[in-house]
């Protein structure tokens, strides 16, 4: 005896491929908009003056909670500053005016002179010329 769903059955199996076909197009598009999301990560690195570990924290603390800051790392011993950021949230010279507004001379911005006045005296770095 056949059974009665036989005629049927090639039909689910349609619609099994169509859901399989879907959420494989639903999964594509999903890894396609994520890339995207973080596709925008760039890690760029710049020059800024200052001298020790106090200096690390205010420059590397002028960029905390920024929006598009994914991370930030001044080495006190090579004046880099490392920073990994959203180029479609921030650019680079948004960058360096945050840490020249806290006092920090930056390759492209020099700082502002209050602030710079305002630090510590261990932290009044030669100014670059
Ligand atoms: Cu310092």
């Amino acid at each position: 005896m056949k059974p009665c769903c036989e005629t049927s059955a090639p039909k689910r199996k349609v619609s099994a491929n169509a859901i399989l076909g879907l959420v494989a197009v639903i999964l594509v598009g999903i890894a396609f908009v994520s890339a995207n999301a973080f596709g925008a990560t760039k890690k760029e690195t710049v020059k800024v003056w200052g001298n020790c570990g106090m200096c690390k924290k205010t420059i590397e603390k002028s960029l905390k909670g920024v929006e598009g800051i994914e991370s930030a790392s001044w080495d006190k011993n090579t004046k880099v500053l490392s920073v990994s950021y959203d180029d479609s949230k921030i650019s680079m010279k948004k960058i360096e005016e945050k840490v020249a507004a806290v006092g920090y001379d930056t390759q492209n911005v020099k700082a502002n002179d209050a602030a710079y006045n305002n630090l510590a005296e261990c932290c009044q770095y030669n100014r670059k010329k």
